[in-house]
This record gives C-alpha cells, structure tokens and sequence, in this order.
C-alpha cells in the first residue's frame, strides 16, 4: 500500500487509470454482443481517447526519462517498457482506426479491413496483454524487489585497487618485453590503457586486436578516480600530489599507446622502458592515500542501477563523491532537494559537502524516485 499513497502519483493515476479503461472496453465488447451497437460505439471510443491523454502525458514522459535520458536498455523494467511501449502504440493505433473506420467515412475504401469483427477482438486481447504487462512494469520499478545487486565491495578499496594494479601491470609489461614476447607486451599496454582512462577514454577498448577487450579494473578508469577526488579536496598537498599523479599516468598512458602502434620489440623497447621508469616513481602509497580521498572525503560508486555504499556515514563537513561507473545515465537527487546533480555519464562523478548533521535520503530522477523508491541511498552526517 505504501506505493500506491507514495510519491509517483502519475505512475499511480496511470495505473489506476489503465485498468478502468480495460474494465471500460471489455463493458463495450459487452454491449456489442448485446446488439446496442450506439453504446459500444461510445464506450469504446471514449476509452480509445482517453487513452491517447495518459500515452501523450504519463507514458511518454515515463519511457523518454527511464530508458532515453537513464540509457537504460537492459534490465527486467527497461524490456518490459519497451515492448510495452511498442505493442501499446500498434493497439492505440488500431483503436483509433477502428474508430474512423467505425464513425466516418474518412478511411479509403481500399484500407477498409475486410473481416472487422475479427480486428477489433484481436485489439481487444492485444489491450489486455498490454494491461498486463504494465502492471508488470509497475510492479518491477516500484514494488518488487530493486532488480540490482549493489556492489557490495567497499568503494574505497576498490579504487585503491586500481592503483595497485596499475603497478602491477606496468612490471608485467616490462618483463613480458624482457622474455621478446610481442603479443604479452601488447596485452599489458591494453591493460595500461584501459585501466588508466576507464570506459569514457578515448582510447577503451580491444587495443591489442586479439578479440578480447581486457580491463584489470572495474571501468572507471584511475583519471576519473584521481580527478573526481582531486576536484573536491581543498588542501594544496593533496592537490599537488594529485596533479603529480595525473601528470605521470597521462605519460604512461601514452607510451602504452605507443608500443601498442609500434609493430616490432625493437621499436617498442624505449616506451617500455619509459613506462617502468615512471611507475617506478609512482608511490603506491600516494595512490592508495590520494583515492581513499583522505579523512573528510568519501566516495560513493554508481553502478549496477545502485549506489554503493547504500548507505554512507560521514562526519559533519565531509564530502561525498559520486562516481558514475557504468553506461547507464544516472542523478544523484536528495529527497529534500539540497542538493541535485547533472545527469552523469560514465566516468563523470558529482560532489556535495555536508555542512548540517542529519540523514539524508537521495535517489537518481532516472531510476528511482523520492520516498524511498527504486534506486536510492542515504548520507548519515554526524557531528
Ligand atoms: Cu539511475
């Protein structure tokens, strides 16, 4: 019961409104049968009307903004609302037809149906099939369990993670050149590439050419981590060693994408050993401290349709940082509304400073709402 007295009252008018109009329909097949063919005529063009209204100004909008501007095309609740959406238009559309055909003139003798008794039962059904679907689709974004398995690994961690693999594989690429293994060093600059720029870089992907697109890390790409946390700090240490670090991974990152062009060991040797000189001078414990975003900042991951960690607990003064991993376009929105991000991209992140103590509840406008629904998290500010 909660759903439905929420927040989401058009999802809910619609809904309501979707099942009278079914009701409606099935009472003018009734009077069909029944011969009072002026009474069917009006309930059912009535229906057909009515429905054209909640297409025009609830469904459109609720398809443009879930899977449009969410980028969302997969997941239970996207095909659902796709293939709603599709079947939806093919039986208004016939309704409207049947209407003209029904009360005008205006169809041309030669797109008149010939077997019209036939069409109309088949939309009925369709229409029914279509109700179903949508108390599918209502069930699925608003009372079913969230279809997302939020990432349950610690954000922080996992970032720092990126760090140290980083070192890790720029040793291995300078071993595999070492032991004259062209493919292996190819392989680890693909690594390189892919885990310093994240899926937004210009260069992500199957670097290497052998079928595979391989990325050590979770997507994100370490510039987008060390730039999201950099873009909040506001001590000039932090700063400087973070554009220290920015500096040396746009280095490495180009000379990985030198010995990915280069086509013989010869010519990949210099950039190989480039690369090994400068994550040599890369500390790991600079990365790992500059990514856990030091003791007033904390970083909340996107990804999978959830927030993650769910919930944050954070002292008074701190900032949060968002961090959009995945393809799917995503807001970051407080119930109360302090505060509301851009719509995020991948790689792209959004900040907000806590200055008052208290829970705040947030979601994303694209894939949950307020009060709790869909995608959501909360920040726990204490004093
Ligand atoms: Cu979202």
């Amino acid at each position: 019961m909660q759903a439905l007295l929420g927040t989401r009252l058009s999802a809910d008018i619609n809904l309501v409104a979707q099942i009278l109009i079914l009701i409606g329909l099935w009472i003018g097949f009734y009077f069909a049968r029944k011969g009072q063919i002026p009474r069917h005529q009006t309930i059912q063009t009535s229906m057909v009307l009515v429905n054209l209204f909640f297409i025009a100004f609830i469904m459109i909008t609720s398809f443009y903004n879930f899977v449009i501007l969410g980028g969302t095309t997969s997941g239970i609740s996207a095909s659902l609302m796709m293939v709603h959406g599709f079947l939806g238009l093919v039986a208004e559309t016939t309704g409207i037809y049947l209407i003209l055909r029904m009360r005008t003139q205006i169809i041309p003798p030669r797109l008149r149906v010939s077997n019209f008794k036939l069409l109309m039962r088949m939309t009925l059904g369709l229409w029914t099939i279509i109700v179903v679907l949508g108390l599918g689709i209502y069930y699925f974004r608003y009372i079913g369990p969230p279809t997302s398995v939020p990432v349950a690994a610690e954000s922080v961690a996992q970032a720092q993670q990126a760090g140290v693999d980083l070192l890790i594989h720029a040793a291995e690429l300078s071993e595999s050149a070492s032991r004259g293994n062209l493919q292996t060093v190819r392989r680890h600059a693909e690594h390189l590439v892919n885990l310093i720029e994240g899926e937004s870089g210009e260069h992500y992907g199957d670097l290497d050419g052998d079928g595979f697109l391989e990325d050590p890390g979770d997507g994100v790409g370490l510039l987008n981590y060390l730039q999201s946390v950099a873009s909040v700090s506001d001590d000039s240490q932090t700063d400087s060693l973070a554009a220290e670090i920015l500096e040396l991974l746009e280095e490495i990152d180009d000379l990985a994408l030198s010995v990915l062009a280069a086509n013989d060991l010869n010519s990949m040797s210099a950039p190989v050993d480039k690369v090994d000189g400068l994550a040599q001078r890369l500390n790991g414990e600079d990365v790992a401290q500059l990514l856990a975003g030091g003791p007033d900042t904390v970083i909340v991951l996107v990804d999978n349709f959830a927030f993650s960690p769910g919930v944050v607990s954070v002292q008074q003064g701190s900032t949060v940082v968002w961090i959009n991993k995945e393809t799917a376009k995503h807001t970051v929105t407080a119930d109360n509304e302090l505060f509301n991000s851009e719509t995020l991209s991948v790689g792209e992140s959004y900040s907000f400073t806590f200055n008052e103590t208290g829970t705040f509840a947030y979601y994303c406008k694209f894939h949950g709402d307020a009060g709790g629904v869909g995608m959501i998290g909360q920040v726990e500010v204490e004093p």
